[in-house]
């Protein structure tokens, strides 16, 4: 039997208000919330390792849907604590207990992190912890959201030492949800490059999968890994240092792609938007190269400098910072961006004086990717003046007539409020603009697939007919040069038939957006039509339609009496006034909001997604596209 003194109704009731706002103390209760769960758990193990203590952490996905954390540090002190009770009950029940964390120089106090273990307790249907240290083996347990199910009970003796920890969400909190092996392995394998101290072993017990990962060289590695597949044009550059207790320590590697692929750390934590840190690097090579080319006479006195966007092509690049708490400064919504206005001097000296020396040590190198920044500065200062002629002669010379003839502009003057609507094929496209709201709605016919953009260069836009003319009716740019407030649309809407081809074109569209106008995904302005599979008609009712083959079976099963189904197998085999209506009517339709978050892991994937196999492409779209009702966001 518990007794229930004043202090344990106290901290019931601190976890019970965990309980009632998940989302003040985890973000929220999806996907994401639960597995801030697992992350809490785990980050204490990577303390334990970041100060010195063991070297494995373990995370096992059970066949009952908990999830076990061990790791072979010190394991958590299995002391009394002054409340009277043992140090791991307060640990894991009260709010905050985890909280020395905070007092410790390099923990991130921006975002979710540390807010401790109690906080998974508290959103969990139990938690079992067993701790090995001082020669004894320790069991405490919890259940129904934080209650002392088992308090901390000596069970063996052991010569080892760590702690172990199993929990198990409270699954009516985190509907829908489950816990994913590539979600938890993606943000693992980071931590992994981070930290090349560390060893990490994941495995899914239901599932049958499991991977161990431990990179001696760290941040080396890392770039290796994003370059993989790749054509690199030299060994990976590493350098670092440290100034006003802020270290820094930054990997580069340039390959033939055209792509820029940058990704910052604070603190082993990711800052998905930048900040100073990264400002200070780009402007720390861009005066490296430019310093080298022109002591080197590779830009002569009358040229223009290389711009940072010419540097950075092919580029990828890790950096990684320690920084003080004190120092510490997080900006923008999701406190994703480092504010610390130190961090971009520091990073810039030492990008500054590190590549330079590099590039004077290594004149071979120096010049493949000078070259390169060249070629891209000779393509970018063609495609401005080209883009400069075409807005001025407004159509009247025959390349611009060609570019319009294809599109039916809207009408309507408040660009935001404007979509345009990318349609496969040229009969599909005919309908579109017969029913379409000539105000808002403008239409692109495509004719067949649109270049693969994965290794395309802005040059080889330009001499594409399908991307030019998309480009031409946005009106913002391309690649570097893409300036999001020029665009002619609130929305860009793909609209593809419901088959292989019709995912393969999305996949190459998204792929060139991705590549060459990404402010457009990144400001939510990408979307899919979603078409109907099936129309469905019973009796005298009205018409109505369907859009997977999941909701066919069931409509089936309701429906007593005659009815007639039609498969659309694709969007030119629905009248005009259908496709409008089904899938293009703000009223009616439902589209897809295309999300990619992880740049790092974008990349990845378009490269897996570019090759032949359909089933990969079909499990991407599900999980980068968002299945949200356009309303929802348009909040
Ligand atoms: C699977 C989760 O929590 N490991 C862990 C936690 C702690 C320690 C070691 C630890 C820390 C310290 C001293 C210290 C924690 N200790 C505390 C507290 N793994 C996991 N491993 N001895 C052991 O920082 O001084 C909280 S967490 F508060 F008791 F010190």
């Amino acid at each position: 039997m518990t007794k229930y003194d004043a202090s344990s109704i106290k901290i019931l009731e601190g976890l019970e208000a965990v309980r009632k706002r998940p989302g003040m103390y985890i973000g929220s209760t999806d996907k994401k919330g639960l597995h801030h769960l697992v992350w809490e758990i785990v980050d204490n193990s990577i303390d334990e390792i970041i100060n010195g203590y063991g070297d494995t952490i373990k995370i096992t996905l059970n066949k009952d849907d908990s999830i076990t954390i061990s790791d072979n540090g010190r394991g958590v002190p299995i002391g009394m604590h002054a409340s009277g009770k043992s140090t791991p009950e307060v640990i894991y029940t009260v709010l905050h207990a985890g909280g020395k964390f905070e007092s410790d120089g390099y923990k991130v106090s921006g975002g979710l992190h540390g807010v401790g273990a109690s906080v998974v307790n508290a959103l969990s249907s139990w938690m079992d912890v067993t701790i090995f240290t001082e020669g004894i083996v320790s069991n405490i347990r919890f259940s129904n959201g934080g209650s002392v199910e088992k308090p901390l009970t000596k069970i063996g003796e052991t010569r080892k030492t760590g702690t172990s920890v199993t929990f198990k969400p409270d699954y009516e909190m985190f509907k829908n949800s489950s816990f994913s092996f590539t979600t938890i392995a993606e943000r693992m394998q980071e931590s992994a490059f981070l930290l090349p101290q560390l060893t990490i072993e994941i495995e899914d017990i239901p599932d049958e999968k499991a991977v161990i990962y431990h990179y001696e060289n760290g941040l080396i590695n890392f770039v290796e890994y994003i370059n993989e597949n790749k054509k690199t044009l030299h060994k990976v550059i590493h350098f670092g240092g440290s100034k006003n207790e802020i270290e820094v320590s930054i990997a580069m590697q340039y390959s033939e792609s055209y792509n820029e692929n940058i990704l910052s750390f604070v603190n082993n934590v990711k800052t998905g938007d930048g900040g100073s840190h990264e400002v200070g690097f780009k402007t720390g090579i861009t005066k490296a190269f430019n310093d080298y080319a022109k002591s080197n006479g590779i830009i002569k006195g009358k040229d223009s400098n290389l711009d940072g966007s010419d540097v950075r092509e092919g580029l990828s690049a890790v950096i990684s910072l320690k920084i003080p708490e004190k120092l510490l400064q997080f900006e923008g919504q999701t406190k994703g961006k480092l504010g610390t206005p130190e961090a971009r001097s520091i990073t810039e000296s030492i990008t500054y004086e590190s590549l330079k020396f590099f590039l004077e040590e290594n004149k071979e190198v120096a010049l493949l990717i000078l070259d390169k920044a060249l070629k891209s500065k000779v393509a970018r200062e063609a495609a401005r003046k080209a883009r400069e002629a075409a807005r001025k002669g407004t159509g009247k010379n025959s390349k611009e007539r060609v570019l319009s003839e294809k599109l039916a502009k809207a009408t309507g003057k408040d660009y935001s409020k404007n979509e345009l609507f990318l349609v496969e094929g040229d009969s599909a496209g005919g309908s579109a603009k017969t029913y379409r709201n000539r105000e808002t709605q403008a239409i692109l016919p495509l004719r067949g697939k649109v270049l693969n953009c994965e290794k395309a260069s802005s040059h080889d836009i330009e001499s594409n007919a399908e991307l030019k003319q998309i480009e031409y009716a946005i009106g913002a740019g391309l690649g570097a040069n893409f300036d999001i407030s020029e665009s002619n649309y609130g929305k860009v809407i793909i609209m593809t038939d419901a088959d292989v081809d019709g995912s393969h074109i999305q996949i190459l569209l998204i792929t060139f957006f991705y590549r060459f106008m990404r402010p457009l995904i990144e400001n939510g302005m990408l979307y899919i039509a979603t078409p109907p599979l099936y129309s469905i008609e019973m009796g005298t009712k009205k018409k109505e339609y369907i859009a997977t083959d999941e909701e066919l079976e069931e409509k089936k099963k309701e429906i007593k009496g005659n009815y007639k189904i039609q498969r659309f197998k694709g969007l030119g085999e629905m009248n005009a006034d259908e496709l409008y209506e089904t899938t293009m009517d703000p009223n009616n339709r439902r589209l897809l909001r295309v999300n990619l978050t992880d740049a790092a892991i974008a990349e990845k994937r378009i490269h897996l997604l570019m090759g032949d196999q359909v089933e990969p492409r079909k499990e991407w779209i599900n999980e980068n596209v968002d299945f949200t009702l356009e309303d929802d966001f348009r909040k």
